[in-house]
């Protein structure tokens, strides 16, 4: 990784920024894309990639009028993986645990405040709109824009150097700055298919490189908050019950080696207790923990972190058929 103007990569490392890029398009190149895949009703449960933000996302002057160049940082979580590999008794996604156990909605929109800081000191009149998850902006497209990568056939934005482990964040910016426009990226995934035959529900369509929501395990997890059966499939995962890492943990440009530090030490002290939630317990004991506390008991507790997404019901319902499937494999 280079250094960003006058801002070191070490500076840029320890913010656990892994690669950057940087785009004067404010366009997608696959919005068409976007919309055949909303056509086919692919996105399932997810309205709100159908509602009136879809719109949005063909431009982003439509969120930021004053967009004149955008800067784009991939926020690496890899070191969580190791942790996640080890423990073949259940999986909570290795993203969730990166970051401090901080939901990286605040961690990594707190570091990208801290390099929007940096580059005021040098920019008179520069000003940001912090593009992270939420906002209506096809975020992998924009980091293709910027040279970081290409479209797996699973459908990750994949960084040739740092495979796909990693959150994206943006800066969008009311000023063009002094960098070059980037390489664009071509595809590396050749005759491979493995993510695709990897997938236990079959949610992923390797020739458009997209996914069918419903049947995403990630889906199921993270985003469905009522008492509803799994995608058809789920019993031959490998436990996911918060999210799902499978596409990746097999694709082969995510071999980078496993060994930094451990996500558990790295755990805030406030969320230690994830440690004996996801790793310690008996997936029938986190479940009676969770169903004997109050929706608003385990709001409280998850605060802070991405786990408190689901709530009380949406626990339960991710963790309800496991203890079938381990007391049967028990007994
Ligand atoms: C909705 C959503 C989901 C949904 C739907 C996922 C999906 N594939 O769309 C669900 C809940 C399933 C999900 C799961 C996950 N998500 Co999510 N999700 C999003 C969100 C909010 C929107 C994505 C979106 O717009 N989808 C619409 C579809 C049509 O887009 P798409 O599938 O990427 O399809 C594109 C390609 O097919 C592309 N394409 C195909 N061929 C070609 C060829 C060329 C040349 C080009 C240019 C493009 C192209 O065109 C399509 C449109 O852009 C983004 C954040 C954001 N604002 O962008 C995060 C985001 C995509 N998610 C992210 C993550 C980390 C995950 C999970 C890993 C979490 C987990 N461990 O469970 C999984 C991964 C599952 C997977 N394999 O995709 C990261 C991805 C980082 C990366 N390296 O790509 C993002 C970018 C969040 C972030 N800010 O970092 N997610
Ligand atoms: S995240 Fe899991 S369920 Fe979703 S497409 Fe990838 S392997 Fe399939
Ligand atoms: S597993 Fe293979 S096909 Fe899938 S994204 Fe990785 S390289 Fe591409």
């Amino acid at each position: 990784m280079k250094s960003l103007l006058h801002i070191s990569e070490k500076e840029l490392k320890s913010l656990g920024i892994v690669e950057w890029g940087y785009t004067e398009n404010s366009i997608p190149s696959s919005y068409g894309k976007y919309l055949n895949w909303l056509d086919l009703n692919q996105h399932g449960s997810l309205s709100y990639l159908a509602d009136e933000r879809k719109n949005k996302r063909s431009d982003l002057k439509n969120i930021y009028p004053e967009f004149e160049s955008a800067l784009v940082f991939l926020f690496s979580y890899q070191e969580t993986k190791k942790w996640m590999l080890d423990n073949d008794h259940h999986q909570v996604a290795a993203y969730a645990l990166g970051f401090d156990g901080i939901d990286y909605h605040f961690e990594v929109k707190r570091r990208l405040e801290v390099i929007f800081n940096s580059l005021s000191s040098t920019h008179d009149g520069i000003k940001h709109f912090v593009s992270l998850d939420v906002q209506p902006v096809l975020e992998r497209d924009l980091a293709f824009r910027a040279g970081l990568g290409w479209f797996g056939k699973n459908s990750m934005l994949i960084n040739k150097k740092e495979g796909s482990y990693f959150i994206i964040g943006s800066l969008l910016l009311n000023q063009k700055l002094s960098l070059s426009s980037p390489q664009l990226d071509v595809d590396h995934c050749g005759q491979c298919n493995k993510c695709v035959e990897a997938c236990p529900t079959l949610a992923i369509n390797g020739e458009s490189r997209t996914l069918e929501a419903s049947k995403c395990i990630s889906t199921f997890t993270i985003e469905t908050f009522k008492d509803v059966a799994p995608p058809e499939g789920v019993e031959k995962s490998r436990g996911e019950f918060f999210g799902c890492d499978i596409c990746q943990d097999v694709c082969p440009w995510n071999r980078k080696p496993l060994e930094r530090v451990k996500a558990l030490l790295n755990l805030k002290k406030d969320f230690l207790f994830l440690k004996s939630w996801f790793y310690e317990m008996k997936i029938l004991e986190l479940f009676q923990l969770i169903n004997n506390m109050t929706n608003r008991g385990l709001k409280k507790q998850l605060k802070f972190t991405s786990f408190d997404r689901p709530g009380k019901m949406g626990w339960l319902k991710n963790l309800k058929h496991w203890i079938k499937i381990s007391t049967e494999n028990d007994s």
